[in-house]
């Protein structure tokens, strides 16, 4: 076992910690306020190595790999609500989940994407609702028979882009019907691997039919108070290196004509290249953003979430922008070399940390020290905030919302794990 701090301890740091960031002119108590009404949306896919239930040990593909087998992955969608509501309680906070297609429940019967209905989520809605999370959707044009050419969205076969727009469009029907149900708008996103290993000849086409294929899905409107549409770009994959269809241009220029979202993950850039500078410019042509929290480490695009500074400054650029109420953070990520749980828990808890320490920033004297021209004091500030006692806050805030302090919540995985992950074969 862990030693835990004790709860005077906690208490006695957060009040000194209060009175330091007090003389900055900053209210801890306030943004303590604000974070308790922030959900980040977890995604369900964490949980078992994007595999779903469609069909048992089904191979994963389309330009994602999940390396690694470390035991005890949920095989069922109770399973996975239960490693979820373990994930859930050591995180403070009330959150959302973000579904995929692949994980509806059809009793054993098969049922072809495109003939996906909301009954097939009706468990999902239920646990939903008595747990009080928003749900999110995601169309899976992934893992599939038909997308074994790399191609859907934007196949040149007819057939292909046809089933696909029709699963696209069962998609979004299902996603207002968990927003119906559940009183909180669904956001659905929509990627597409569609792309080329080697180099293309023609560049154009695949572009012409993804717009084309994108038109079709969003032409019936869908009140936004239920669903709400997100498109997903990607810079390369895994067998499409040299080109992908649904490019940054594209998306961005497609959410910008056609009023949906557009979705930014964070590992889908070049490794130089970081979305929290995106933020403020699309954020001026677009309503709202969604946002796939991720780490891109070479090549992969999807490791667990640490507090790293591009995680800060994309909650900085959040908070400073006043874009709590556009911007929706969703996590993105996938990692099978270690407990699923604590991926998600190490992932979420980082996600809110930094959010954390974007709400605690003197924004208005950094402002004026800027505007000032007095990039000195500017650079001398925010070097010394990182030395402020941020933990002794954040330590405060599991304590309120009931959640283990800080590396303390290792025990709780480690129990689960010897009492129910073990017993998974
Ligand atoms: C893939 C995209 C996409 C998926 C999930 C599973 O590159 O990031 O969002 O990771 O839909
Ligand atoms: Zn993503």
């Amino acid at each position: 076992m862990t030693t835990k701090p004790t709860e005077k301890h906690i208490r006695d740091a957060y009040a000194l910690a209060r009175e330091r960031y007090a003389a900055l002119g900053v209210d801890t108590d306030k943004a303590l306020e604000t974070l308790a009404q922030i959900p980040i949306s977890l995604h369900c896919w964490q949980g078992d190595d994007v595999g779903g239930f469609e069909t048992p040990g089904g191979e994963l593909g389309s330009g994602m790999a999940v390396t690694g087998n470390y035991p005890g992955k949920a095989r069922t969608a109770d399973e996975l609500r239960a490693d979820l509501d373990k994930a859930y309680s050591l995180i403070p906070g009330t959150h959302r989940l973000s579904l995929h297609s692949i994980y509806a429940e059809t009793g054993g019967r098969r049922v072809p994407r495109n003939e996906l209905r909301p009954e097939h989520f009706s468990a999902w809605v239920d646990w939903a609702r008595a747990n009080h999370h928003g749900v999110d959707f995601n169309t899976s044009c992934f893992s599939h028979p038909l997308a074994a050419s790399g191609f859907t969205l934007a196949s040149y076969d007819k057939s292909i882009r046809q089933f696909w727009i029709e699963h696209s469009i069962a998609c979004r029907h299902i996603g207002a019907h968990f927003g119906r149900s559940l009183g909180s708008p669904c956001i659905t996103n929509h990627w597409v691997p569609d792309g080329f290993k080697d180099i293309p000849v023609d560049r154009k086409t695949p572009r012409l039919l993804l717009k084309e294929s994108l038109d079709t899905i969003f032409a019936e409107k869908i009140d936004p108070r239920y669903n709400r549409d997100a498109v997903e770009s990607k810079l390369f994959g895994l067998g499409s290196e040299c080109y992908v269809v649904g490019s940054h241009e594209f998306y961005l220029g497609y959410a910008v004509a056609n009023n949906v979202l557009l979705t930014l993950d964070s590992g889908h850039f070049h490794p130089t290249e970081v979305i929290s500078d995106k933020l403020s410019s699309v954020l001026l042509y677009v309503d709202e953003v969604l946002l796939h929290v991720s780490r891109g480490v070479r090549w992969d695009s999807d490791h667990v979430v640490i507090l790293s500074d591009e995680l800060q400054a994309i909650m900085q650029e959040i908070v400073r922008g006043g874009f709590l109420q556009r911007v929706h953070i969703g996590l993105d990520f996938f990692d099978a070399s270690i407990n699923r749980i604590a991926a998600w828990v190490i992932g979420t808890r980082n996600a809110l940390r930094a959010l954390l320490l974007a709400l605690l920033e003197p924004i208005d004297q950094m402002r004026q020290l800027e505007i000032a021209g007095d990039y000195t004091a500017r650079l001398a500030l925010l070097e010394e905030l990182k030395g402020m006692p941020f933990g002794a806050v954040w330590d405060f805030y599991c304590l309120q919302q009931g959640v283990p302090v800080g590396f303390s919540f290792i025990d709780d995985i480690r129990t689960y794990e010897a009492q129910v992950l073990s017993r998974r074969s």
